[in-house]
């Protein structure tokens, strides 16, 4: 199954998207997309939607607007599961040891990563970033 990871644009900024992606690669996620993109604040606003009413969302924005996010298309066994243990909680204080987060993220808000938190949310979420037709061309072509 598919989930959808984006390392973020701190993460992209300091220079760290590689070594965060061998970091998934080991942990047994295949690459089936992936996109750099600087989104717009509608896209942001839209992404982040459920988070509407919450008081960091505006900060949120700007933040996830502030430069490039590598958004990635992840496939293995239990995807979404598998992947919200890899990145750790979103506190990077409080991530486990071993965890992006803990490795690698700077606050609470500048995470380092995103990881959808549920199937539906994974749906959604790829769909946002990849196109159907676009993923389907690269199926079976590894
Ligand atoms: P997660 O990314 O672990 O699923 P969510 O969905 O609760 O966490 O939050 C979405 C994003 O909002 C987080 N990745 C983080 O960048 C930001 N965020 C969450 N909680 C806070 C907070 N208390 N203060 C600032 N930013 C936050």
């Amino acid at each position: 199954m598919l989930t959808l990871a984006i390392i973020k644009p701190d993460a992209v900024k300091r220079g760290l998207a590689g070594k965060i992606l061998a970091h998934l690669e080991a942990a047994g996620f295949v690459v089936r997309a992936a996109r750099l993109v600087k989104l717009s604040t509608a896209q942001a606003e839209a992404f982040y939607e459920v988070h509407r009413e919450r008081p960091f969302y505006r900060s949120l924005v700007t933040f996830m607007t502030s430069g490039p996010g590598l958004s990635l298309a992840l496939e293995r066994d239990d995807a979404v599961a598998h992947l919200r243990d890899v990145i750790g909680a979103t506190d990077p204080a409080e991530a486990k040891p071993g965890t992006v987060r803990k490795l690698y993220a700077e606050s609470k808000e500048r995470n380092a990563i995103h990881a959808s938190d549920s199937p539906e949310t994974a749906a959604r979420e790829v769909a946002f970033f990849f196109p159907e037709g676009e993923l389907r061309d690269l199926r079976g072509s590894r």
